[in-house]
């Protein structure tokens, strides 16, 4: 490829296996759906969409079929649940499904834009990072929606987090990234958390297992549709999980 006034190359042979996972998102689901083909279909890449919706009571998974009818089966792949595993068992089972080269992880409540995933992937291409991840700490990234208390808690985790761990990274709880797929496997296996601190863990962990780790300013918007899990029991989960990384890394 003549590249020269370009200053990264994505190769041919990539492509960008993208992990939905779902519970009751009925609403955001094909708005969802919609913005990442918007921002991803205009570009060359290569890539697909791998839902794992975990029996959703709403009916998350009859509309995830409509848009597997619309947008077809090698862009729209399907990989649901039984019942509610869990988010982080979801990646787990999302990624053994992937054929792409690269993973990107994201919520599907609108949380998190698909216009940043170009900006992802141009900077991994650029600087071959081992992980992007998005930052709503760094830049023009930031956060709408939350109340004081829930901006309190998630600064607050994030600052506790950085004066014991030092991870290298400005986002720990946030879980839009973008991974090469051989080392967020290697994380994944690496990970012992299980549920809200899971995302944190895997940050650490990467740069404990010395992964190069870019960041991109993202915009979080709290779901509009849905209802939010964040309780005082995930807090005291967190917590504990904290130092728990703390007394063992
Ligand atoms: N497959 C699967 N997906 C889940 C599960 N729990 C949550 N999700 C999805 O994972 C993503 C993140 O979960 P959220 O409920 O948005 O978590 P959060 O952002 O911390 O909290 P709120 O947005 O405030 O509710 C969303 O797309 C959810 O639909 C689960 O057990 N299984
Ligand atoms: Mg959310």
């Amino acid at each position: 490829m003549a590249s020269s006034e370009m200053d990264f190359e994505i190769t041919k042979s990539d492509k960008y296996s993208i992990l939905l996972p779902t519970y009751n998102e009925k609403e955001n689901l094909p708005i969802i759906i919609w913005l990442i083909m918007k921002y991803l279909d205009s570009s060359e890449y290569d890539f697909e969409v791998i839902i794992i919706d975990d029996g959703s009571p709403d009916g998350t998974l009859d509309v995830a079929k409509q848009l597997q009818k619309i947008y077809g089966p090698t862009k729209i792949i399907l990989r649901p649940r039984e019942r509610k595993l869990g988010l982080g068992t979801a990646y787990i089972h999302g990624i053994k499904h992937a054929t792409g080269n690269f993973v990107i992880i994201m919520d599907a409540d609108l949380s998190h834009h698909p216009k940043f995933i170009p900006k992802f992937i141009e900077l991994q291409a650029k600087k071959d990072y081992d992980v992007v991840s998005g930052s709503r700490y760094i830049g023009d990234g930031g956060v709408y929606g939350w109340d004081f208390k829930r901006k309190l808690i998630s600064r607050g985790a994030n600052f506790v987090t950085q004066l014991l761990l030092r991870p290298g990274a400005s986002d720990l709880t946030g879980s839009f990234r973008l991974y090469k797929k051989d080392v967020l496997q290697k994380l994944i296996d690496s990970c012992v958390s299980k549920g809200y601190v899971f995302q944190m863990e895997m940050i650490i962990r990467a740069r404990q297992l010395k992964y190069t780790i870019g960041e991109v300013p993202i915009t979080f918007v709290d779901r509009v549709y849905g209802e939010s899990k964040l309780g005082g029991s995930e807090i005291v989960q967190f917590v504990k999980s904290l130092l728990y990384l703390f007394a063992t890394t």
